[in-house]
């Protein structure tokens, strides 16, 4: 815990007024730029989680944050029932930029999610001839996708899901990074999708075989099924590539975008596909306040340019190897493997000490100045922004090894 009464203060007045659907390590942050964070006492962290991978341009960058202000002093929303001036523009880059007919833009992750679902059952019937309400969609296990009922429905994970029901029917359930289990799953003729993430994040980075993603394309295409990837935490060149999917060059039907599509700056997230999934939806069938407002276009647009501009996934694979090749290395009987593509990477420890976990780490890891995230009991997730350089690289890599070792033989 916090020994300075500041964070405590700002701590217990959370806990006072705002539900406890979290635990977060007890670290309180009032600045971010690049690749740091500082608390409210001002000490200084590399942040290796960049809020879930929303934050890879770094905390507020300088362009972003141009844009942002220049728009939000300008126009910020105008609902769609009015045109705005931006929306078209977006609409125009973000489709050429990933290579879709169209986009359908929303605000968070998980809304990307409802709306490729709602797509896909669209096509389902209009397209693909499936029967009224018969229409299924496959799920990977251990998929997560966000929190809405529809999200929790389609969870294999009892904390997402306990307590929540009744849940959404037409959802089932084959494991990840097995072909033999969707192609069983296809002889099913009213399956219209597969979703799916290119990389488990949640579940802890787990990378499919190589190859995998390939063949669900091919089995998807075989059958007339859209392949649905969620590419929120890992799109937007967090993998070393500017999608997962391009480790294998693979496009998918639908793609779900969200958070560094607003740079950690605002909820922008977007579903692309093609005219003939995409059209199948008339106006009022489905839509947001909020989605395709002005100032979101404005902030996507430059949280993309920068991608670009800055190399961001080519640094990301560049940086990714020499992290994993130092943590690795660490000499460490408590760290069971590494894994991870790009700058998506875990570390997975096995148990040490009494009851400790790995969240123990990630509070030593603090102390020593450096922000990162446990999932479950036994993963720390360490994804930085993608600004990082080779120097501020090692100086993590020296903290994590400097603290793995001193937790784990204390
Ligand atoms: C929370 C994890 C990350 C996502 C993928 C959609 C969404 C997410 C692949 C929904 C969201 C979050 C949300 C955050 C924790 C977090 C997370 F630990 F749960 F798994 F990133 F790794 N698809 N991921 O990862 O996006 O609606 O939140 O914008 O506490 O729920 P959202």
């Amino acid at each position: 815990m916090p020994t300075n009464s500041k964070s405590e203060y700002y701590i217990q007045l959370e806990e006072h007024y705002n539900a406890h659907n979290y635990h977060p390590l007890p670290v309180v942050l009032e600045k971010g730029e690049g690749v740091y964070v500082w608390d409210v006492d001002g000490k200084k962290y590399y942040d290796c989680l960049s809020a879930y991978s929303a934050v890879n341009q770094g905390h507020c960058h300088p362009r972003i944050i141009a844009a942002l202000n220049k728009q939000a002093s300008k126009l910020t929303l105008t609902s769609r029932a009015f045109h705005n001036d931006l929306l078209g523009e977006y609409a125009e880059f973000i489709c050429k930029y990933f290579g879709y007919d169209k986009v359908l833009p929303m605000n968070t992750g998980v809304e990307g999610g409802e709306t490729a679902l709602k797509l896909c059952r669209k096509w389902a019937y209009e397209v693909k001839g499936i029967a009224k309400n018969q229409a299924k969609i496959l799920f990977a296990e251990n998929n997560f996708w966000g929190r809405t009922i529809a999200a929790v429905s389609s969870s294999t994970d009892p904390t997402s899901y306990s307590g929540f029901g009744p849940f959404t029917p037409g959802f089932e359930i084959i494991p990840y990074n097995n072909i033999e289990a969707l192609r069983e799953a296809l002889k099913d003729p009213n399956v219209a999708g597969f979703m799916l993430e290119p990389i488990q994040g949640e579940a802890g980075v787990v990378v499919p075989d190589e190859g995998y993603l390939k063949a669900v394309r091919a089995l998807c295409s075989e059958h007339n099924v859209l392949m649905i990837a969620d590419e929120v935490q890992t799109g937007i060149a967090r993998t070393g590539k500017l999608l997962a999917c391009d480790h294998e060059e693979v496009k998918p039907d639908i793609l779900i975008l969200g958070k560094a599509l607003g740079a950690g700056v605002l909820p922008v997230s977007a579903v692309l596909s093609s005219n003939e999934v995409m059209m199948t939806l008339k106006p009022g069938e489905h839509g947001s306040t909020f989605g395709g407002n002005p100032l979101a276009c404005a902030v996507a647009m430059e949280a993309l340019k920068v991608v670009t501009d800055e190399k961001l996934a080519e640094n990301a694979q560049k940086m990714g190897e020499i992290f994993r090749t130092r943590l690795r290395n660490i000499p460490s009987d408590h760290i069971e493997t590494v894994r991870g593509k790009g700058l998506l990477n875990a570390v997975v420890i096995k148990p040490y000490g009494e009851n400790k976990t790995a969240y123990n780490i990630c509070l030593a890891l603090k102390e020593n100045g450096l922000l990162a995230k446990q999932t479950h009991d036994h993963i720390i997730r360490f994804a930085p922004p993608l600004v990082i350089t080779e120097e501020q690289v090692n100086a993590c890599c020296d903290i994590i090894e400097r603290t793995i070792l001193a937790e784990t033989t204390a």
